[in-house]
């Protein structure tokens, strides 16, 4: 079997993955203007597999839809059911779930001739995002490139154009050997990662930027928020970080759907902490493993069984 399922769920029906195409000349292929999700879904230790909060990513795909202007044929429901027919007809029990609206029109020019949007649901496996540094912790720079700023882009949205931003401090990061970025905000306060959001651990307190710091509201940062709050009586602030409160953290961590909770254990050459992933990241590290795996009763109503 290959990484990808074998059905893509294509505006309404349910396709072979090859015959899941569209032209070189697509509107939104030029112009960047899609609007996506990353969803994942885990085998729980009841043999049975769910789709980890699959409500608030489709609210999130309606919202990010609408800051575009993008209308989405589907009802919510209808599309947390085509996510959950496509994980299903795959057979796969951990699997990574792309929804993804674009303007499907062959023809030229920003102004789109439709707004109307296709819908494409494709699930494939995806292991450790950033690889052993799930484990090791990763090393990563600050990249030259900025996250654009909010007057700029509705960057609480996720939309494809968005990521030629990420593109960009990603390969930044590689291409100097780190296995991530980190991107500041135009006013040089800590934003994100390229696909991920960022934690820094203080004085037992966990502190991530606000909204205003041109971040993508991340569903895994939210989860987290609660765990640490409610499992480990964590205090939990949303300000703004500068680059130095990074460099001087007890502890420090990234979190995403395809990230999960890894630690960061070194900055521009600096060691975070004692350079070792810190003892608060990887207790949020395995509760957030205990909560997708179905291990804990409370956090049921965040897994949507397929
Ligand atoms: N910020 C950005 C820019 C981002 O892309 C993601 C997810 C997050 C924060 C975390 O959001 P959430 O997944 O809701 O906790 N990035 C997705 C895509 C990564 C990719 O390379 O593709 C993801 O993790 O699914």
């Amino acid at each position: 079997m290959s990484d990808w399922g074998r059905y893509i769920w294509f505006d309404g029906k349910l396709i072979p993955f090859e015959d899941a195409r569209i032209h070189v000349m697509t509107h939104s292929l030029h112009y960047g203007v899609g609007v996506f999700e990353g969803i994942r879904a885990y085998r729980t230790d009841n043999g049975r597999t769910a789709i980890f909060r699959l409500y608030e990513h489709v609210d999130r795909l309606l919202l990010s839809a609408n800051a575009y202007k993008l209308e989405i044929p589907y009802t919510r429901d209808e599309i947390a059911e085509a996510i959950i027919e496509v994980v299903r007809k795959s057979g796969f029990d951990d699997c990574y779930i792309r929804p993804i609206a674009f303007i499907n029109a062959t023809k030229l020019g920003v102004r789109p001739p439709t707004r109307r949007a296709s819908l494409a649901i494709g699930v494939f496996k995806w292991g450790k995002y950033l690889g052993e540094a799930y484990y090791k912790g990763a090393r990563v720079i600050t990249s030259h490139w900025r996250r654009p700023p909010s007057d700029s882009l509705p960057m609480n949205s996720k939309a494809t154009g968005h990521y030629i931003n990420s593109y960009l401090a990603t390969i930044e990061a590689h291409m100097k050997g780190f296995d991530e970025a980190i991107l500041l905000d135009s006013r040089g306060f800590i934003s994100e990662g390229p696909g991920q959001n960022l934690f820094i651990v203080k004085d037992t307190k966990l502190i991530t930027p606000p909204l205003h710091a041109s971040i993508l509201p991340g569903i895994t940062r939210d989860s987290i928020i609660k765990l640490a709050r409610r499992e480990l009586g964590i205090g939990v602030l949303e300000e703004d970080i500068t680059l130095g409160m990074l460099y001087s953290a007890d502890e420090a961590f990234f979190t995403g759907t395809a990230t999960e909770v890894t630690p960061i254990v070194e900055v521009d050459g600096v060691p975070i902490g004692d350079g070792k992933p810190g003892k608060v990241s990887k207790r949020l590290q395995k509760l957030y493993e205990d909560v997708v795996r179905g291990r804990l009763p409370e956090y049921e109503e965040w897994l949507t069984y397929v």
